[in-house]
């Protein structure tokens, strides 16, 4: 007999198109049940008191875990890893150096793509003034991440090697959203082949069909 799941009762608090279809993908590749609450930024529900006693930092992801919060993409998929080792999020470490270079892989997307990313699709959160330089050096950083990324891929399908793993669709979703700030891709031909690998994944389309349909059940409300 395979030995028992862990059992925790997962709730997961995102936004639609946000950073959280990374956690959503985490989710989907786990397998285990877990509840979606879409936030709506444009009615301020992030900032709002009753999200804010979940998260103080008034952002997204958060996942409920048996009654508690748990923030930070890096922080939930470590601890999903760790709890369900088999679903493959990462490749298993072999020693406490590996499993370190796995964690600077997710810490590099969280705290030097994301920012970059949000320069160029959101550079009102970046200033108080014109948004142009903003955005102008957000595709600059972008620009260097690619090239960087680009060349990673020329070598290998995936970040990690043959197969998939949290890290693709952490990145994945970073230069997607790049581009939905009007930033163009095209020059970068791995990252391309990159994004339809990553986009053909069963749990990756699982996570998008799930944030869509949460998305289509509120967006009424903002009519
Ligand atoms: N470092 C955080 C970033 C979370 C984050 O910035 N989430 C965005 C959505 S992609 C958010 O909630 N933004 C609302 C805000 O910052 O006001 C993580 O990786 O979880």
């Amino acid at each position: 007999m395979p030995p028992e799941q862990p059992r925790h009762d997962l709730e997961v608090y995102i936004g639609y198109t946000a950073c959280t279809r990374v956690t959503l993908t985490a989710l989907e590749t786990v397998g285990q049940p877990y509840r979606e609450r879409l936030i709506l930024f444009e009615k301020g529900e992030h900032k709002a008191p009753d999200f804010l006693r979940i998260n103080p930092q008034g952002k997204v992801p958060a996942l409920i875990v048996d009654g508690q919060a748990l923030c930070e993409n890096l922080a939930i998929i470590t601890w999903l890893n760790k709890t369900w080792p088999e679903a493959g999020l990462l490749p298993p470490a072999s020693d406490a150096f590996e499993e370190a270079q796995q964690l600077s892989a997710l810490a590099w997307v969280a705290s030097t793509w994301h920012p970059s990313v949000r320069a160029v699709k959101v550079p009102m959160m970046w200033t108080t003034g014109d948004t142009a330089g903003v955005r102008e050096r957000g595709g600059q950083l972008m620009s260097g991440l690619l090239d960087r990324l680009d060349r990673e891929l020329a070598e290998r399908r995936f970040w990690f090697g043959a197969d998939w793993s949290i890290v693709d669709s952490y990145l994945w979703w970073a230069y997607i959203n790049s581009e939905f700030g009007g930033f163009d891709l095209s020059p970068w031909t791995n990252v391309a082949r990159h994004r339809a690998d990553v986009e053909a994944m069963p749990q990756v389309q699982r996570a998008l069909a799930r944030e869509q349909a949460a998305w289509d059940a509120r967006k009424g409300e903002l009519a």
